[in-house]
């Protein structure tokens, strides 16, 4: 008996990834760590500090200029989403969203992004959900559960009553954790552990989930 929808952002609501990728590539380059776009796609779904460790490759350096790193990085992605707005709401998202509360499900974002208020503030769509998790509500990051069951916590409702949309491996995998209803976004060799999978967002189709599952 599903009663509740969380929903990723970076990939599932907006693309912020393409600044993500750019914001890193800076870093990287002051750096000189290597970097390409596709290291960017390991770092889907994955939190700050974990997304540098991917980068420096098993490099090791003192946790202050680690801190100092990811501070950089953050300075250039907070430039990027001064230029975000409603425009930028993947698809008909919004329209679904509408659509869903109006059936009666809760709804909720569960973010690995610290800056995830301020995405879905620019975005102009923070009032429509119920409760709103970001990298700053658990300590544990995807793939560990935590941010998913948390947020079902705040929702009031069980983990086996909630489908969550995804479109990195590290969430579906932290979904399944959590025993909730995984859907994935993207191709088989990111989201096919998961229950039910769209190759984009445009294709979510949630009167089939509803069905299937
Ligand atoms: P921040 P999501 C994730 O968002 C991004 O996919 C990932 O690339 C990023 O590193 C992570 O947020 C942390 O973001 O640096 O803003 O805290 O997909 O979980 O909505
Ligand atoms: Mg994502």
């Amino acid at each position: 008996n599903i009663k509740a929808f969380i929903f990723d952002l970076d990939g599932v609501i907006t693309d912020t990834a393409e600044y993500h990728y750019k914001s890193w590539q800076k870093l990287a380059d002051e750096e000189g760590l290597f970097f390409n776009r596709e290291i960017n796609e390991q770092l889907r779904g994955v939190s700050r500090m974990d997304s540098l460790e991917i980068i420096l490759d098993g490099k090791e350096l003192a946790e202050d200029l680690k801190k100092e790193m990811t501070d950089r990085k953050n300075a250039y992605y907070q430039k990027y989403l001064e230029k975000i707005s409603k425009e930028d709401i993947l698809d008909d998202m919004e329209s679904k969203l509408i659509e869903l509360k109006e059936q009666g499900f809760k709804i909720a974002v569960a973010s690995s992004s610290r800056n995830a208020r301020k995405v879905l503030k620019n975005l102009k769509i923070s009032d429509l959900f119920d409760t709103i998790s970001d990298g700053n509500s658990v300590e544990n990051a995807k793939p560990a559960p935590d941010l998913f069951l948390h947020t079902a916590e705040k929702l009031g409702v069980e983990a086996e009553e909630c489908v969550v949309l995804e479109d990195a491996e590290s969430g579906v995998d932290a979904a399944l954790a959590a025993n909730m209803i995984a859907v994935g976004v993207g191709p088989d060799d990111r989201v096919g552990k998961a229950h039910l999978v769209y190759s984009k967002v445009a294709e979510i189709d949630f009167e089939e989930i509803l069905e299937k599952i």
